[in-house]
């Protein structure tokens, strides 16, 4: 059962819910930013509001120069906000590009105009396939035609799998143009380069589908490679490996109904 959709909804103006650990600091990161952002708006809406009513009917506006306490004071206020916000924004981002120790998988993600491909290389499975939007006439075909879990422009025919609560270690790389692997609620985008392995890590707490998009325009149809990541319990994934190394309908068939 999928218990779980990440997707942006209607009408969205936050980020989408954190779905990983390293998304949870970036959603955390964005609430004290706002926090400290909220009070510089009404400060600098009022200065302007004042201002204007001030020189309502003047033709000569006013202007204060070379007061030092005021340039002191513009110079020291900014840098002490800059500063609160440097030490979460690099805690974050270096959590972010931490290298994970023993990744329960690798998975090698291999961008193309217009699709992405995943291969799985483990010692006793290897195996790849590709991953395409999936259009409307294959909702039936492929029993998704719940736009709720499957929205239409962001679900693919198969997704990339991966298991709950485990640490994934992902290779993203591109087979043609500069693509960028892109999913909000893991907070992750990272660019799919020609010729360089980029690497990148998720650990997906909870169960369900998660949807993301190319995020480097890469061509005619780069609004149409979408990202869809389905991500299952340990051992219902490694049920889904053994499957899906020898028929890879029937596995996404067991894991969409089991
Ligand atoms: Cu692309």
């Amino acid at each position: 059962m999928v218990t779980y959709v990440g997707k942006p909804r209607d009408w969205q103006t936050g980020l989408q819910r954190s779905a990983t650990p390293v998304m949870k600091q970036i959603n955390q990161l964005m609430s004290f930013t706002n926090v400290l952002l909220f009070p510089i708006l009404v400060f600098v809406v009022i200065a302007i509001v004042t201002l204007c009513v001030k020189n309502i009917g003047n033709n000569v506006v006013s202007q204060t120069n070379k007061n030092l306490p005021l340039e002191i004071m513009w110079t020291i206020i900014p840098i002490m906000i800059l500063s609160c916000i440097c030490e979460p924004s690099f805690k974050a981002l270096k959590y972010q590009m931490s290298q994970k120790r023993l990744p329960f998988i690798t998975i090698k993600v291999t961008a193309h105009q217009w699709y992405w491909n995943y291969e799985y290389n483990l010692i006793d499975y290897r195996f790849n396939y590709n991953s395409n939007i999936l259009k409307p006439h294959q909702r039936i075909e492929f029993k998704k035609t719940n736009l709720n879990l499957y929205p239409e422009l962001l679900a693919t025919d198969y997704e990339l799998v991966v298991p709950a609560g485990r640490v994934v270690r992902l290779l993203i790389t591109s087979g043609d143009v500069i693509h960028g692997f892109s999913v909000p609620t893991f907070g992750l985008k990272i660019d799919a380069i020609p010729g360089k392995l980029n690497d990148a890590w998720i650990k997906v707490i909870t169960p369900g589908i998660y949807y993301g998009q190319c995020s480097e325009f890469c061509g005619k149809d780069h609004a149409f490679m979408p990202i869809a990541v389905r991500t299952m319990s340990q051992e219902r994934f490694n049920k889904w490996l053994k499957m899906a190394r020898n028929n890879l309908d029937n596995a996404f068939n067991v894991i969409r109904h089991g």
